[in-house]
């Protein structure tokens, strides 16, 4: 399943030059049969040369990285949760994301207008941030009439999910993110249930004047303080880079003094957030493949990324480390060298590991 990332921010603040950016540098990098689901939604191909080293060593016939989908929405104005600017209809979009990238202007080109007058990149994730809670709130208390009748009946999960629902509301009134509440053991699906858009991972992203290097010291703060990321880049200069050609980007950033792409950082970013890691699939004329997992979870978890019949069938895994595959030459010389390990259902996956599962169709 691929993760999804919703964007959000003020008008003008940087969100569609994002979007085109990774729009596009995903089309040209990884030459990925671009499809648009929505015209707002970005299938983005998470480019690994992890993999295309594997891909090369076990002569695989293709490589097919693993996609993130982007959700570009309007601009979030005040009132957004009351319908203002049809505020309402774009959150919606986002509440089925895994994660939110959080765009704020940041850069002081006096061409590009601002909705309050003036830059001021805290005030603005103010704004945005009373947006999301607003509109969470309006979605808890739905969600109480809800839960609330089936609760009267004396159902223990309702009455549990009840309770919930009320420190929830309470936590959003005072201003805080839905994620700051405990979710009950006795009814651990209410967070789904609700889908709040403040218990999401938050990833924000300032978007600096070019040749910026560091996220403000405001915002930088503001997300340690909420446990969340922050990366800085310049949207309108990497929406440029991603039209150029490869070498001619490189080039240009080179020139520019930026190390890496700053895509590759929103991307890496968003994945630190979800805590995911990535393992490999590849073999002799067949496609070889990335996927993502949550850290910590097992081979069997790995299997059930790839096909529940799969994982279903689950026998063994063979493992091998992405580095040692391609020191060794292949699958071959790795088995010579032990270093193809033979795993159980229960091993924890590492991040670039590359398996094999064996299983009984
Ligand atoms: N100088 C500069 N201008 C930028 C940058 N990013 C975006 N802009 C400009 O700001 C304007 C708005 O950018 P968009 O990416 O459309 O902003 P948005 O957040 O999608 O805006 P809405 O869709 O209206 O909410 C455009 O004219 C961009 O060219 C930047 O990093 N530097
Ligand atoms: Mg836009």
């Amino acid at each position: 399943m691929s993760t999804k990332i919703g964007i959000v921010g003020l008008p003008n603040a940087g969100k569609s030059s994002l979007f085109n950016a990774l729009t596009n540098a995903g089309a040209e990098a990884a030459n990925y049969p671009f499809t648009t689901i929505e015209p707002n939604v970005a299938v983005v191909p998470v480019v690994d040369r992890r993999l295309d080293a594997v891909a090369s060593v076990v002569h695989a016939s293709e490589i097919v990285y693993d996609t993130i989908d982007f959700h570009d929405i309007a601009g979030l104005v005040r009132g957004a949760h009351e319908g203002e600017g049809l505020g309402n209809r774009f959150l919606a979009n986002i509440r089925e994301t895994d994660a939110i990238l959080h765009v704020v202007r940041a850069h002081h080109d006096e061409r590009v207008v601002h909705p309050d007058g003036a830059v001021d990149p805290l005030r603005d994730i103010e704004t945005v941030e009373a947006e999301l809670a607003l509109a969470d709130l309006d979605q808890a208390q739905r969600r109480l009439e809800r839960v609330g009748r089936a609760a009267k009946s004396g159902e223990p999960v309702a009455r549990a999910e009840e309770l919930w629902l009320r420190e929830v509301i309470d936590a959003l009134q005072a201003g805080k993110p839905a994620r700051t509440v405990p979710i009950p053991a006795q009814a651990p699906n209410a967070a789904r249930e609700l889908c709040a858009i403040t218990s999401k991972p938050v990833l924000f992203v300032a978007n600096v004047d070019e040749g910026e290097l560091d996220v403000p010291e405001a915002v930088a703060a503001h997300a340690a303080d909420q446990q969340a990321g922050a990366v800085a880049i310049s949207s309108r200069l990497e929406s440029e880079l991603a039209e150029l050609e490869e070498q001619e980007a490189d080039a240009m950033r080179k020139e520019l003094g930026l190390s890496d792409s700053g895509l590759q950082r929103v991307v890496a970013g968003a994945f630190s957030l979800l805590r995911l890691i990535a393992f490999f699939t590849a073999g002799e004329d067949r496609p070889a493949q990335s996927w993502h997992l949550h850290e910590g979870l097992t081979a069997w978890h790995a299997a059930g990324q790839i096909h529940t019949e799969i994982q279903r069938g689950f026998v063994r895994a063979e493992v091998v480390a992405w580095d040692q595959l391609v020191q060794s030459g292949g699958y071959a010389k790795a088995r010579e060298r032990g270093l193809l390990r033979l795993e159980g259902r229960d091993y924890v996956m590492g991040d670039g590991d590359v398996i094999t599962i064996r299983f009984t169709p």
